[in-house]
């Protein structure tokens, strides 16, 4: 029986074509790994929880997991990112899936403890949204040894892990997915830094000759300036962190605190992880340009002040789907993309499924690893296994028709060695 809750069943064959449509792009995923898991079935008698994005690209890890033998539960990891026709589209094919768009905040945690209430063993997270309900909600998950392993795909989830781990309440392994390199500098880097296009779908903007402020260069917003650099804008990046300044300035940008640049900025686009970018003050919000376009692209929506600018706004008004043009008492107007929620995902489709196939080949590779070596692990952090990172990056490369060299046994001992120098 395939347990579910989802806006409409009858989406299914639409459903069904995005998936197709992802299938083609995700050739580690969906061809190299499933094809394996379809004959080995290393995940035989598991049960396996998604809290993720219900998306095209998620939609072909659970039919890989399946694949392997798991019986899938999914839920949605943010309320507007639910691809309602990939939702159904699953259901019909057995994953039991609690994820619909636009779901308010309680039936958002309500969708998580569907999914906690199956007894899963591996739990998939995005954002660690689920795992803390399991901590604070399911207890019973930890403490019988059913929960074996969990995974974290994205860097505000880990940062929060890594939070938990320090204050020793994290009592569950944890696989930081997104500190792999097949994750961080490709999903991050190219599928947020591709993000930028959200924006520009938003308004239908020319980005050419535009003042575009990047909050942020870590992975996901080097790739944003990056983008919007080579679209011909003037870009200007903020940061806290000293040695992530000089990297933007280095690499051509301008670098400013975020309240010098406020007056200029045509774009504001936010990825920093952390809140309130921009200070959550009225006079602040009357520094703003006329007409600026402000979008965040990190996990939470708390990145760009969106109650605060709400409650200052005189006026709210829906322009386009998933825009808001809000006037300010002055008669100055924003253009807020998304609520403030991840624009990435809500206004395009997420990243693109290129990047998502390695992602999500970790993701399958990490299960395995964890049904193999199960009762071996610790609560805590457990990093990334070297060898499943490469082994995704040479599966990659291996799709693509990529030959690259090897070290010879000579080389290798050189560079792991110090006897030899001048
Ligand atoms: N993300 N998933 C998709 N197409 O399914 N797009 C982006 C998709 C993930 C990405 O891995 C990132 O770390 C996370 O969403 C942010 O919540």
């Amino acid at each position: 029986m395939v347990n579910y809750k989802v806006a409409d069943e009858s989406l299914a064959e639409k459903g069904k074509e995005a998936l197709y449509i992802a299938e083609r792009k995700m050739p580690v995923t969906v061809k190299i790994i499933r094809e394996r898991f379809t004959k080995e079935k290393p995940l035989k008698g598991v049960v396996i929880a998604g809290c993720l994005h219900i998306t095209k690209e998620t939609g072909n890890l659970a039919r890989t997991l399946k694949a392997g033998g798991a019986e899938v539960y999914l839920c949605g990891s943010n309320p507007l990112s639910t691809q309602d026709d990939v939702a159904a589209a699953l259901v019909e094919e057995g994953v039991n899936v609690f994820a619909w768009h636009g779901n308010t905040d309680e039936e958002f945690y309500w969708c998580i403890r569907q999914c906690l209430k199956a007894k899963p063993n591996i739990l998939i997270d995005d954002g660690a949204d689920m795992i803390v309900t399991a901590h604070k909600e399911f207890p019973e998950l930890i403490e019988e040894g059913i929960i074996i392993g969990c995974q974290e795909e994205t860097t505000t989830g880990v940062k929060r892990f890594r939070a938990m781990d320090k204050q020793g309440v994290l009592k569950v392994p944890l696989f930081p997915v997104n500190d792999a390199r097949c994750k961080n500098q490709f999903d991050n880097e190219l599928g947020t830094g591709q993000g930028v296009i959200s924006a520009i779908y938003g308004m239908h903007i020319l980005f050419a000759g535009k003042d575009v402020v990047i909050a942020g260069y870590g992975h996901c917003s080097s790739g944003m300036a990056l983008r919007a650099k080579g679209l011909g804008a003037n870009v200007t990046v903020t940061e806290v962190d000293p040695i992530k300044a000089l990297q933007a300035k280095f690499a051509g940008f301008d670098v400013k605190p975020i309240l010098k640049t406020l007056p200029e900025a045509d774009v504001i686009l936010t990825a920093t992880g952390c809140k309130h970018v921009i200070p959550p003050k009225p006079e602040i919000f009357d520094t703003f340009k006329d007409g600026v376009i402000l979008g965040n692209l990190g996990h939470f929506d708390i990145e760009i002040p969106t109650k605060q600018l709400y409650d200052y706004a005189k006026e709210v008004k829906p322009i386009r789907k998933h825009v808001e043009e809000l006037t300010l008492p002055g008669g100055k107007k924003i253009y807020l993309l998304a609520k403030g929620r991840l624009a990435n995902l809500v206004l395009s489709e997420g990243h693109p499924s290129e990047v998502m196939d390695m992602s999500f080949a970790l993701q399958s590779l990490i299960s395995e690893y964890i049904v193999k070596n199960k009762g071996s692990f610790k609560p805590g952090i457990i990093e990334i296994p070297t060898e499943i990172d490469n082994k995704v990056g040479y599966l990659k490369l291996q799709s693509m028709g990529i030959e690259i060299d090897e070290l010879t046994g000579e080389q290798y001992n050189y560079i792991h060695g110090y006897l030899e120098g001048t």
